[in-house]
């Protein structure tokens, strides 16, 4: 029988692979992100690899979109067996007292707000099925702090601390919550971290081998497939030049 896994940020990066990997491998999906062109060409590819795929399209920052588009779920889209808590985004790279509070913003009404409300919505769901599981896709961000990362590294250390959460209090109903925490890996992230500016963004993965999205959907498909009895807390992976925030090896 095919499982359902309801991926955030299906656009582009992370969830883009995430998607496609599920789809091989008997998930049918509810795919998200704003830019709803994107959103089409992703589906479709899942379709050609065998899925049934519901597209929502919405901006997971208002409250009120997420709760529609959760409410709108009907039939056997209601038995979300997978979640994953993708979506999310660094604005900036500046130190504190430099930064944009409008850039703050964004970052922890996408990585925080909106995996709440996303997250609040569909656990009445997994409680009524007594059967579930949360993959929160965090950062080594959120266990280090990096210099000009400031809000970028809160946001992860929350990523981090409500997955604990979520774990302790979910237990009763047998639902798993875990964190993938990827280090650096070449997506539009760095694109969207500083605005557009594609050669800043390039200089991000220069002197090194980065992971690359499929590196990170392997993961989030491993934790996933772990036998019931069986919860990964959390898994943390970077590349092999990276051991993590600060120690690095580049030629
Ligand atoms: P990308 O920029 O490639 O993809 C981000 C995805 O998030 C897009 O699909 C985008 O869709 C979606 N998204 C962003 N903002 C919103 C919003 N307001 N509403 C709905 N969807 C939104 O980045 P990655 O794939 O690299 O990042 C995915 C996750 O992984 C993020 O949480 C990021 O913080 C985390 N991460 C990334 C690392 C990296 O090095 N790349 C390392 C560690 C963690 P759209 O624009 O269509 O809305
Ligand atoms: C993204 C990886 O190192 O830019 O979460 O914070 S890093």
């Amino acid at each position: 029988m095919k499982k359902i896994a309801y991926v955030t940020g299906a656009t582009a990066g992370f969830g883009e692979a995430i998607a496609y990997l599920l789809a091989e491998n008997n998930y049918d999906l509810v795919l998200t992100g704003r830019r709803a062109e994107k959103l089409v060409e992703v589906a479709t590819k899942c379709k050609r690899l065998g899925a049934e795929v519901l597209e929502q399209t919405y901006d997971i920052q208002e409250r009120a979109s997420v709760e529609k588009a959760v409410s709108a779920l009907d039939g056997k889209w209601k038995n979300i067996d997978l979640l994953v808590n993708n979506a999310g985004l660094a604005v900036g790279l500046d130190p504190f007292q430099d930064a944009f509070v409008e850039d703050w913003e964004r970052m922890i009404d996408t990585n925080v707000k909106g995996l709440l409300y996303l997250s609040k919505a569909i656990v009445p769901l997994m409680i009524e099925n007594q059967k579930g599981h949360i993959i929160n896709i965090a950062s080594t961000a959120g266990s280090q702090v990096y210099a000009r990362g400031n809000v970028y590294c809160a946001t992860k250390h929350a990523v981090k601390a409500l997955t604990r959460a979520m774990r302790i209090d979910l237990l009763p109903h047998k639902i798993r919550v875990s964190s993938v925490s990827p280090g650096a890996a070449e997506t539009e992230f760095s694109v969207v971290r500083f605005k557009g500016d594609i050669e800043k963004a390039k200089a991000a993965y220069v002197g090194y081998d980065p992971m690359v999205a499929q590196d990170i959907a392997e993961c989030v498909l491993f934790v996933a497939s772990r036998p019931a009895h069986v919860c990964i807390n959390d898994l943390e992976l970077t590349p092999t030049a990276q051991a993590d925030s600060f120690n690095w090896f580049k030629e």
